[in-house]
């Protein structure tokens, strides 16, 4: 006999499908038929979820389990793990956190537990991580993200609101029918749309580009990498050093001025702060004016180019447009407060296809056309403790217990953290300097992991426990960036012995009492239904229909019309800025911010400057260390999920990351097409593959994040990881965001033989059976 397939509507960050399963195995993710182009990571799932490095029962680090919170964290990393059943494993962890919560406060449980976790809203990882520890009594959480932290932080001050890096800009319809020059600082590489936080029903950024460029739309890419220019743009590309576009943006500002040709008008009735700008960029301050010559300097953008690209920009109808990276570097609020700046100078915002925006391509869905109505949702309570640190710096919050710091204009304390709770993300993914927090993650008395694969987290952990993938439970998902919501309809049994990790934190809850405040009452459809009927609710009392939940389970999704208007962002506030104003304290764009001034931070002056990043081509450093690392987004995963996944497998070389490298600077290093090299500064070192590609800027290399962190002690990692690479230090004292854009490295050619990768392999444990894997 034949087994059934069956089919059950799915969702994930990489976008919606339908799992085909037969035989209780998942053996295709099909795309969601409206999706106009689907992404490929879909083809890596059927063999993960069914993957042997599945966490397949509890699990709790060998010296953990003899030594208990004396254990010694050196061993972190690099112990065997013994299997134990799930009574005894929930009966530690509760134990574990009523003792911490008893002697050292709730405080000194560090669950900020940064990470993408799934798509569903309900069983998102992350969000019930906090709900289960803020129930308990709280926590030290994490505030902010690594995606658009230091634009989140800053763009209040300058703007009044940082919905423009949540996907809310003009939108493509105004764009198409309004703008004619759009320069894209980053460039938009049409491999990070694939991607939506929350899951989509579409990915219409390539579309979208090929019909603007239809409609006569000119794409202008400043980035690195030629790679960055999306097919059907036919955009000219400018090539520029990385970390140097604030110096570009006010040489353009500065250029415009200087010809008397910027928007005057504008810049006084819609800005303050204008005329102490002015000074610093015709240099009345310091004696050096931002010319184009002074940033050719810096930036290696030929003088003429930017005197003609800042004169073009005023002429036509334009639209600037920032990817993310630009701000996750150091001091990234540069780059975002000069393209407001300039923007304002070039006189078209809030005009039709005018103005500024961030991230067109860092994400799928920015710029969509969508109704502004509420998508599927679930709270996470309140934290009682009120403890939270900028999410990027918790290696130094181990480090450094008690010692002050600056975090937008206040200045706090980090806590002394005894045990970590982490679920739905991996540091050893997304951290900065992974040698250094090594060594800080030696320090916490126990960590404990919710994961589904044997991850470098859960590597590292003293109990892990093993989670369903999003396949293995109902759920609801969906996006403010795209126009569908959808059911997620549980299509397989849970693979091994592993439970959702709402069913480990309600067993936790119970043993500590607090069942009802964690569940509300409500099991996991009965979740599902009030996260669906809430959101209903929104969009009725907005005069929306929205179908009743039975009906929406029944037919997996339901969809938000295209709005009639386009978007236009501030359109109103452009329109009178009197009567709607902007919700910095002037009411304006604050070209200078008495605010920030009154901070006195000397790296984040109150008004855009130029300010060299600790690392850079031009930093003195780049004597010994001469080529800039770009750690881009990888194309063929999401961070590090399903690493070893075919979409991921197949981008690697030789079983490692592809390291992108000029040709000029490969044949200076005697580097060869495929060789095996060894990244380098003094923070670590990686082995990766050279690729070597001629649409690189000489000068910088590219090596994608992802890789399953894979040390052979500090000296080595095998993998490609670049995060051992990386820079771990905040942008600034203003928003403390993730530099991970800002690292100088050597690259050499490696002779000996490499040693094997086994990050992809199964560590050490004792089965509960009595086997040994
Ligand atoms: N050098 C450098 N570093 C970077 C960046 C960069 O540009 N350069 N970018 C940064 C950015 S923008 C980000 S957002 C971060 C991303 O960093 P993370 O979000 O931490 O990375 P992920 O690999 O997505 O980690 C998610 C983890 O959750 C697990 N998971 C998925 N679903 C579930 C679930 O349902 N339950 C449980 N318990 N676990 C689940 C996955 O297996 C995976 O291990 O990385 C940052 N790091
Ligand atoms: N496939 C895939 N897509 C993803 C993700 C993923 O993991 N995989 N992650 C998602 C997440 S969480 C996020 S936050 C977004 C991030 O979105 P982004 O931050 O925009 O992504 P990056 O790939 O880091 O950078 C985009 C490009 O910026 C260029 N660039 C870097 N530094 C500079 C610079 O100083 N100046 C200029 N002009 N250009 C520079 C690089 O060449 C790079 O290709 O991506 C999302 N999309
Ligand atoms: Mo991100």
């Amino acid at each position: 006999m034949t087994e059934q397939i069956r089919r059950y509507p799915s969702l994930s960050h990489w976008g919606a499908y339908t799992a085909v399963v037969e035989g209780g195995r998942l053996i295709a993710c099909e795309p969601f038929e409206r999706d106009s182009a689907p992404s490929g990571i879909l083809r890596s799932m059927p063999a993960m979820v069914h993957s042997p490095l599945r966490v397949d029962r509890p699990a709790v680090r060998k010296g953990w389990l003899r030594d208990r919170h004396l254990s010694d964290g050196v061993e972190r990393g690099r112990d065997g793990y013994v299997e134990i059943g799930w009574d005894e494993a929930l009966a530690l962890v509760h134990s574990e956190l009523q003792r911490v919560r008893a002697e050292h406060g709730s405080e000194a449980i560090f669950g900020g537990s940064y990470g993408w976790s799934s798509a569903g809203r309900l069983h998102h990882a992350r969000t019930q991580t906090h709900r289960f520890l803020n129930a308990g009594g709280g926590c030290t959480n994490q505030a902010g993200n690594y995606s658009w932290g230091t634009a989140q932080f800053l763009l209040p001050h300058v703007i009044g609101s940082y919905t423009p890096v949540t996907g809310r800009v003009t939108d493509w319809n105004s764009v198409a029918g309004h703008t004619r020059l759009l320069i894209a600082f980053g460039g938009m590489p049409l491999r990070n749309t694939q991607i939506t936080s929350g899951g989509a029903g579409d990915h219409p950024a390539g579309g979208q580009i090929a019909r603007a460029r239809a409609a006569g739309v000119e794409f202008v890419v400043i980035s690195p990498t030629r790679g960055d220019v999306p097919p059907g743009s036919q955009a000219r590309w400018i090539p520029i050093r990385p970390n140097t576009d604030t110096a570009l943006m006010l040489a353009m500002m500065q250029a415009l001025i200087a010809d008397g040709i910027q928007d005057e008008a504008f810049l006084q009735t819609h800005c303050v702060g204008y005329a102490a700008l002015r000074d610093y960029l015709m240099g009345e301050a310091d004696g050096r004016p931002k010319t184009p010559e002074w940033a050719q300097a810096i930036c290696d953008v030929p003088a003429a180019t930017i005197r003609e690209l800042a004169r073009q920009a005023r002429q036509t109808r334009s639209l600037l447009t920032c990817a993310w990276s630009l701000q996750r570097a150091h001091h990234g609020e540069q780059p975002y407060w000069a393209c407001v700046a300039l923007a304002a100078a070039l006189g078209h915002v809030g005009l039709p296809g005018g103005g500024f925006a961030f991230g067109h391509a860092s994400m799928n869905g920015v710029g969509n056309p969508r109704m502004e109505l509420a998508g599927p949702a679930m709270g996470s309570g309140r934290n009682p403790t009120g403890s939270a640190i900028p999410v990027a710096r918790f290696t130094d919050m181990l480090l450094l217990p008690g010692q002050a710091y600056e975090f937008n204009g206040r200045e706090s304390v980090y806590p002394d953290i005894r045990m970590v709770y982490w679920a739905g993300g991996n540091p050893f993914h997304h951290q900065q300097d992974l040698n250094r927090l090594e060594r800080a993650w030696r320090r916490p008395q126990t960590i404990v992991a919710h994961e589904i694969w044997w991850t470098p987290m859960a590597r590292r952990s003293d109990i892990v426990l093993p989670a369903t993938t999003t396949l293995e439970r109902n759920d609801i998902g969906g996006s403010t960036r795209d126009r569908y919501v959808f059911a997620m309809h549980q299509a397989l049994a849970p693979v091994g012995s592993s439970r959702n990790d709402f069913d480990i934190y309600r067993e936790l809850a119970a043993l500590g009492g607090y069942e009802q405040a964690f569940t509300e009452g409500r099991d996991e459809m009965a979740w599902v239904r009030h996260i669906y009927e809430s959101m209903a609710q929104e969009w009725r009392d907005r005069g929306h229909a929205a179908p009743g939940f039975e009906a929406f389970w029944r037919r997996s999704y339901t969809e938000i019309p295209e709005p009639a208007r386009p978007f236009v962002l501030f359109e109103e506030f452009r329109r009178d800025p009197q009567a709607n104003p902007l919700r910095t304290p002037s009411g304006r764009i604050e070209l200078y911010s008495e605010k920030i001034a009154g901070f006195g931070y000397a790296d984040c002056p109150p008004h855009p400057a130029w300010l060299a990043p600790a690392e850079w081509l031009g930093a003195s450093e780049a004597a010994r260390w001469p080529l800039h690392l770009l750690t881009p987004q990888p194309a063929g995963k999401l961070h590090s999920q399903m690493d070893g996944g075919r979409a991921s497998v197949e981008l690697k070389i030789q079983g490692r990351e592809a390291l992108r490298i000029s040709p000029a600077d490969a044949a200076s290093r005697g580097i060869g097409q495929h060789d095996v090299v060894k990244v380098y500064n003094a923070r670590g070192a990686c082995l990766a593959v050279a690729l070597i590609d001629a649409d690189l800027k000489p000068g910088v290399v590219a090596l994608p994040t992802g890789a399953w962190f894979d040390p052979a002690g500090e000296e080595l990692e095998l993998h490609g990881n670049p995060n051992v690479l990386t820079m771990d230090a905040g942008t600034s004292r203003l928003t403390q965001g993730s530099s991970a854009q800002s690292a100088l490295v050597e690259v050499a050619r490696w002779h000996d033989a490499a040693p094997a990768v086994r990050a992809l392999e199964l560590p050490a444990i004792d089965r509960l059976d009595g086997g040994r894997a």
